[in-house]
């Protein structure tokens, strides 16, 4: 029986046999989470009712681990540890160590506060290898999910080992991450065992095949594409031709300080502010306000806080995001009780106003310089689209000398990303290393998935900072999470 290409060397028939009968492999009209329909099913998650089959699920992948596969992959490196990607896998990684006595690691799918460090469970030592171990790999997002925080706690991760590759971009993306991916059983594989046993049609066959074309995930192939210029180049690079003199000042500090963490405080008294501004200041590039969320703000306020911007080497950002006509956004930036332009470095603007939003803030005395919001993290924004990010590139080209960069998403991703400046700084909200997302809205990402997949140059975290237990060790984690993240960006 010819096994389909990527499948081990002891292709196993009887396994995929007793998955068609326990039904984890089924064929039909399915709709996907994504919302795709598929004419294939795999739900490994009833394997666990079967303790036989359980225990040859488990034969299967640590032989898909430890020997080399038909298509070459050599056997996966020395490990001391494996971690089952929650839930499915965990029965299976159990197995696998009990029959061979090695020790396992959990990953917490939630993690409550990420400075306590219990993000992974289980006796282990700076530099120990781990094999990660899942049921099924389709785009290779769901491994990396548990592969970032493991190397995030030092854990050396090489390889990772599952079930059944549905070969749809998986295997090149965690190629593109350094990742060497072992698979006890591919789809194809499994066709050709199915139709041989008459258990379904050629048809069937053909369908899925067909689907399994039309549905994969290039972000792995993306990655070896020339990409765009901004990511390829250092932060002190790009400071040298920018053409905004705050976006020049602040990649230079990004290089001279070697962080590229802007701290959100968004508290509600001007004590707790200059608190954490001086607990985190030594960790950042940058510290975000929300003046108007300060109850008791005073100029003393602002003056404080660009006194510990020239002490602890940060700059301020004041995330007014102008939205109005020029006129009142320009009073708004220089005037009131708050008089932003006298003690923020630079502010940000919606681009709906239109162009003249930047003439007027730019005209204010005092005037630092502007970020343009090109895309937002909340769930349902309606500023989307190729064509709202192009107009935002538009203002922002007309204005190089004021407008400094963007707050944005996925710059990496943008249609005219090639063509982006690379003196513009990127600045990303909506990081945790704990959480997906809040009740109103807000989503996350982690440092590494902005900094390296999505393009962005700053991460901005705000509850992750100052609503850690202890703001300056979870400021100096995320620090070094996003300075990791754009280390690894520079040697790919
Ligand atoms: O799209 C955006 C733009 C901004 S500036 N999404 C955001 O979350 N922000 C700001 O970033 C937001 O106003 C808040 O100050 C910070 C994110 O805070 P966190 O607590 O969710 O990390």
């Amino acid at each position: 029986m010819a096994a389909g290409s990527g499948s081990s060397n002891n292709f196993d028939e009887q396994l995929v046999l007793d998955l068609f009968d326990v039904e984890a492999v089924k064929f039909g009209t399915f709709t996907l989470k994504s919302g795709l329909t598929s004419p294939i099913y795999l739900d490994l998650r009833v394997i666990v009712s079967y303790p036989k089959l359980l225990d040859r699920v488990a034969k299967a992948m640590w032989d898909a681990s430890t020997k080399e596969d038909a298509d070459g992959t050599p056997p996966a490196t020395d490990f001391q540890h494996m971690c089952g990607v929650p839930y499915t896998a965990l029965p299976i990684a159990t197995v696998m160590s009990m029959h061979h006595e090695t020790s396992m690691v959990m990953r917490r799918k939630e993690v409550k506060d990420y400075g306590t460090k219990k993000a992974i469970e289980g006796a282990y030592k700076p530099d120990d290898v781990v094999l990660v171990v899942e049921d099924l790999v389709t785009s290779g997002m769901s491994v990396w999910e548990t592969v970032e925080p493991l190397q995030h706690h030092k854990l050396a991760v090489k390889d990772v080992v599952v079930l059944i590759d549905r070969q749809q971009g998986g295997r090149a993306f965690l190629k593109s991450r350094g990742l060497v991916l072992h698979a006890a059983l591919t789809i194809t594989g499994i066709l050709d065992v199915l139709v041989a046993h008459k258990k379904v049609t050629p048809e069937v066959q053909q369908s899925v095949l067909d689907f399994i074309a039309a549905n994969q995930n290039t972000t792995g192939n993306k990655v070896a594409e020339a990409p765009p210029k901004w990511l390829a180049q250092s932060y002190g690079t790009r400071a040298k031709s920018a053409k905004c003199p705050a976006a020049a000042n602040l990649l230079e500090l990004m290089e001279r300080k070697k962080t590229n963490l802007c701290a959100s405080l968004d508290v509600t008294t001007s004590a707790e502010l200059l608190k954490l501004a001086e607990e985190v200041g030594p960790q950042v590039c940058c510290v975000k306000t929300h003046c108007d969320v300060v109850s008791d703000w005073t100029e003393a306020t602002g003056a404080e806080l660009q006194r510990l911007a020239k002490a602890h080497d940060f700059v301020v950002f004041e995330d007014r995001k102008f939205a109005d006509i020029g006129n009142t956004a320009a009073l708004q930036y220089e005037c009131g009780l708050h008089k932003i332009s006298s003690w923020s470095d630079f502010v940000n603007a919606h681009i709906t106003p239109g162009p003249f939003v930047i003439d007027a803030l730019k005209g204010v005395k005092g005037a630092g310089a502007c970020l343009l919001l090109a895309e937002m993290s909340s769930k349902g924004t309606v500023a989307t689209g190729d064509a709202y990010v192009k107009s935002a590139l538009d203002m922002a080209d007309a204005h190089p000398d004021f407008v400094m960069g963007f707050i944005d998403q996925t710059p990496k991703n943008w249609k005219c990303a090639k063509d982006v400046d690379p003196g513009y700084v990127h600045m990303t909200p909506g990081i945790s290393l704990a959480s997906k997302g809040d009740k109103v809205g807000q989503q996350y990402t982690t440092p590494h998935m902005a900094i390296v997949d999505n393009g962005a140059d700053v991460v901005i975290v705000g509850r992750g900072i100052y609503g850690a237990s202890d703001a300056k060790s979870a400021s100096a984690e995320y620090r070094e999470a996003g300075w990791k993240a754009y280390e690894a960006r520079l040697q790919m």
